[in-house]
C-alpha cells in the first residue's frame, strides 16, 4: 500500500517515512500542501495520506478540503497531524473531510493502528468498487453471448435519438433474425443453438464499426444501433453483416452449421419512424418482409415505402 506523507518538518518527516516503511508501506513524501495535492490526484496515487496542519502553500486541513471536492476519483483515506499547541480539537480537521486525527508527537503503535483502520476502510471501497462492476455487467450485458442486453440496446438507441434529434443528424437501426434458428435447435441440439447465437453475435460485433451498438434483442434477435447512419447507408452496413453471418458454417464439436440472417433496416427521421416505437415497428416490418421473400436477405423501410403503393405483399 503505497502512503504519503506531507510534513515540512525534515527531521519528523524522515522519522515517519522510516516507521511507515518499517512497517511495510510503499512511502512517497513531500513538504508542503500543494505538492500533497498533486501527488494524490490520478488513479495511480498514492490512498492513504498522512498530512501536517501546518505547511507552506496548503495546509493540511486545505489540501482535505480540496481532495473532498473531487467526485470522479476514488476515495483517499486522509490523517492530519497536528501540533500538540493547538487546543481547537479534532473537530475543524475533521470537518475539513479528514478521516482522521493525530496529535504530535504521537505514540507509533497508535499511528500503526490507525493506519490500519484506514486499510479497512480502503478495502471495503474497493469491494464496493468490485461488486458495483460486477452488477453493472450484470444489468446491461447479455449473458450468453457478452453483448449488450436488451435493456442496455434500448437505452442505447435513446441516447442516439436525442442527439439526433439535437444535432439533426440520422440513425438508422437494423432488425436482425436467424433464419430457420428453431431448426438449428431440433437438428443440432440446444447446446448448438447457444453456439450459433454466440458466433453469430462474435461475427456482427466484428463487423461493425466502433461506434456503432450491437445488442441482443431477443432469443435469436439482435437489433444494432447506427449514429450517422441514413437509410441507405444502414442497408449497406446490413449487408455487410448479413454475409459475415452467412460466410461459413458455424462449427460445434464435428458439426459444421449453416447458418443465414434476414435483416431489416429503418432510419430516423423519416416518414414512418418519428419515434423510438415507430423507428423499431419500421424495422421490424422490413425484416418481416425479408423473411417472406426468401430469407438470407437484407430489406429497408425505403423499399417497403416505395413498393407499397404498387404491390400488395
Ligand atoms: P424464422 O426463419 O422465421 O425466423 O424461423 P425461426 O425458426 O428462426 O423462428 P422462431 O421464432 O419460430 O424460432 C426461434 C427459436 O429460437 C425458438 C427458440 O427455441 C429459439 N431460441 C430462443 N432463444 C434461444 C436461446 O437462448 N438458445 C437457443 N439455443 N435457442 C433459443
Ligand atoms: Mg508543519
Ligand atoms: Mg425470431
Ligand atoms: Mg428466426
Amino acid at each position: 500500500v503505497q502512503v504519503l506523507v506531507a510534513d515540512d518538518d525534515v527531521v519528523f518527516r524522515l522519522f515517519l517515512v522510516r516507521s511507515l516503511e518499517r512497517w511495510g508501506y510503499e512511502v512517497c513524501a513531500c513538504a508542503d500542501g500543494d505538492a500533497a495535492l498533486e501527488a494524490l490526484r490520478g488513479e495511480a496515487g498514492p490512498k492513504l495520506a498522512l498530512l501536517d496542519w501546518e505547511m507552506p502553500g496548503k495546509n493540511g486541513d486545505e489540501v482535505c478540503r480540496a481532495v473532498r471536492q473531487w467526485t470522479t476519483q476514488r476515495y483517499p483515506y486522509l490523517i492530519l497531524l497536528t501540533a500538540k499547541d493547538r487546543h481547537d480539537g479534532a473537530a475543524p480537521g475533521l470537518e475539513s473531510g479528514a478521516d482522521d486525527y493525530l496529535n504530535k508527537p504521537f505514540d507509533p503503535p497508535e499511528l500503526k493502528a490507525r493506519l490500519l483502520a484506514g486499510r479497512r476502510i480502503l478495502d471495503l471501497q474497493d469491494q464496493l468498487i468490485t461488486a458495483r462492476e460486477a452488477l453493472r455487467v450484470q444489468a446491461f450485458q447479455d449473458g450468453l453471448t457478452g453483448i449488450w442486453n436488451r435493456r442496455a440496446i434500448m437505452e442505447e438507441l435513446e441516447r442516439e435519438l436525442n442527439r439526433a434529434e439535437r444535432d439533426g443528424s440520422p440513425v438508422s437501426v437494423v432488425m436482425v433474425d436467424l433464419d430457420h434458428f428453431k431448426q438449428i435447435n431440433d437438428r443440432h441440439g440446444h447446446q448448438a443453438g447457444d453456439e450459433v447465437l454466440r458466433e453469430a453475435a462474435r461475427r456482427m460485433t466484428h463487423a461493425k464499426r466502433p461506434y456503432d451498438a450491437i445488442g441482443r434483442y431477443g432469443g435469436e434477435e439482435f437489433l444494432l444501433v447506427l449514429p450517422g447512419c441514413d437509410e441507405n447507408g444502414g442497408a449497406l452496413v446490413a449487408e455487410r453483416m448479413r454475409k459475415r453471418v452467412a460466410a461459413r458454417p458455424i462449427e460445434h464439436g464435428d458439426r459444421q452449421i449453416a447458418v443465414t440472417a434476414s435483416l431489416g433496416v429503418a432510419a430516423y427521421p423519416s416518414s414512418e419512424a418519428l419515434d423510438m416505437a415507430s423507428l423499431l415497428g419500421a424495422a421490424d416490418r422490413a425484416l418481416y418482409r425479408a423473411k417472406s421473400r426468401g430469407r438470407d436477405r437484407v430489406e429497408s423501410a425505403a423499399t417497403l415505402r416505395c413498393t407499397s403503393s404498387s404491390s400488395s405483399d
